[in-house]
């Protein structure tokens, strides 16, 4: 129902797309506060992504920035491929930004984050009011942003909560708990419980998979039982969401339950090795490249999916969200920062004319 309308209308764009030209846009953002393990992630899904990259594909916004040493990040960067996934060709771009402080500082840093998602949009806005546009123009909007969580406690620390509700009035937000190496099950678990219990249910902050009942659909909402906007808790999105598949067989809907059931996925970054900044083998013989971490204890492995959900987080936005993910950016985010800016510049130009008119405002 819901998603499927969705998706139909990216297969109509993308048919349109395709015959014009080969690749279409995925663009990620990685935030969240400092020391969260984002740079070390966009490292690791590099490292990842290296067997699907088309050779002579791969791009740095700023020289050597994957190889360097790991530091604090402190401005925004980006790492540009091609990558083939099945039989379709991809231009996937990572964008790290620096991680927020606590504190008034965050205002200045989520105001610097948001207009450079805005800029996005209104280089896609200036395209679109072109006489003749640009077919091939590079489609730069932020597609997803990763958000990397506080895990001090079982709950949203108040940074993330702020931030989360700042991010998510702009792009589909996805958070992430990093460094799960460092946490065990049962932490991981509460975690989990805590973050969905606290997002959607406490402070129903609309991240990606959030549902917003438009007004004329609350009535018809969860086997018939009225809702009041605002009242969706994930159990009532999940019921929704089990509808769709059951009566439309909506594979979206069934994507987007795996989802919401899991999140927020965990991850951890490979060990590099000090001297190179390559990944560190994890056994002595190793023949094929594992990327994880070596404790005494035992070797943990990104891509298992027994030690953390980093194949998810990958094949997520790789694959299985993708559409979904650049519809909503465009027809919930994109489209209110359109309508917003010609209103205002509607609203300009007659106050321009006022003035011009004598007429001024007392
Ligand atoms: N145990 C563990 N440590 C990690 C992991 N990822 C990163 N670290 C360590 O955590 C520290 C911070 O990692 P970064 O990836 O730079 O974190 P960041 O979120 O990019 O930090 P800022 O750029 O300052 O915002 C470094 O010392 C990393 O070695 C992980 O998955 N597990
Ligand atoms: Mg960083």
């Amino acid at each position: 129902m819901l998603y499927n309308a969705y998706s139909q209308k990216l297969s109509g764009q993308q048919t349109a797309r395709s015959r014009k030209e080969p690749i279409s846009y995925f663009n990620v953002m990685v935030a969240g506060q400092a020391g969260t393990g984002k740079t070390m992630f966009v490292r690791t899904l590099c490292e990842r992504l290296k067997c699907n990259i088309i050779q002579g594909t791969l791009e740095e916004s700023r020289p050597m920035v994957l190889k360097e040493q790991l530091r604090a990040t402190e401005d925004f960067y980006s790492v540009s491929m091609h990558v083939e996934e099945d039989g379709e060709r991809i231009s996937f771009t990572l964008i790290d930004t620096p991680g927020f402080d606590d504190g008034l500082a965050i205002d200045h840093q989520l105001r610097y984050v948001a207009k450079y998602i805005d800029h996005q949009f209104e280089r896609t806005l200036i395209e679109e009011t072109k006489v003749k546009r640009d077919t091939k123009a590079l489609d730069t909007q932020i597609h997803a942003c990763l958000y990397f969580l506080d895990t001090m406690d079982n709950c949203l620390s108040d940074t993330d909560r702020y931030a989360l509700r700042v991010l998510s009035s702009r792009v589909n937000v996805i958070p992430i708990i990093g460094k799960a190496d460092t946490l065990t099950v049962c932490q991981r678990e509460n975690l989990k419980k805590g973050f969905r219990n606290d997002i959607f249910d406490a402070l129903q902050i609309p991240i990606y998979g959030f549902i917003d009942l438009e007004d004329d659909q609350e009535d018809e909402a969860s086997n018939g039982q009225a809702l009041e906007r605002g009242s969706l808790t994930m159990t009532c999105i999940l019921e929704m969401l089990r509808e769709c598949v059951d009566e439309d067989d909506d594979e979206d809907a069934r994507t987007m339950i795996g989802y919401l059931e899991q999140m927020p996925y965990t991850t951890f970054g490979y060990e590099e090795d000090p001297d190179t900044g390559r990944p560190v083998p994890l056994t002595p013989r190793e023949t094929q490249h594992i990327l994880g971490r070596r404790y005494p204890w035992a070797v943990v492995e990104c891509s298992n999916p027994d030690h953390c959900d980093f194949e998810k987080i990958r094949s997520m936005i790789v694959t299985d969200h993708r559409d979904m993910l650049r519809i909503d950016t465009f027809e919930r985010f994109y489209e209110k920062y359109r309508t917003e800016q010609l209103l205002s510049r509607r609203v300009n130009r007659l106050m321009a004319t006022e003035v011009k008119n004598g007429k001024v405002l007392a």
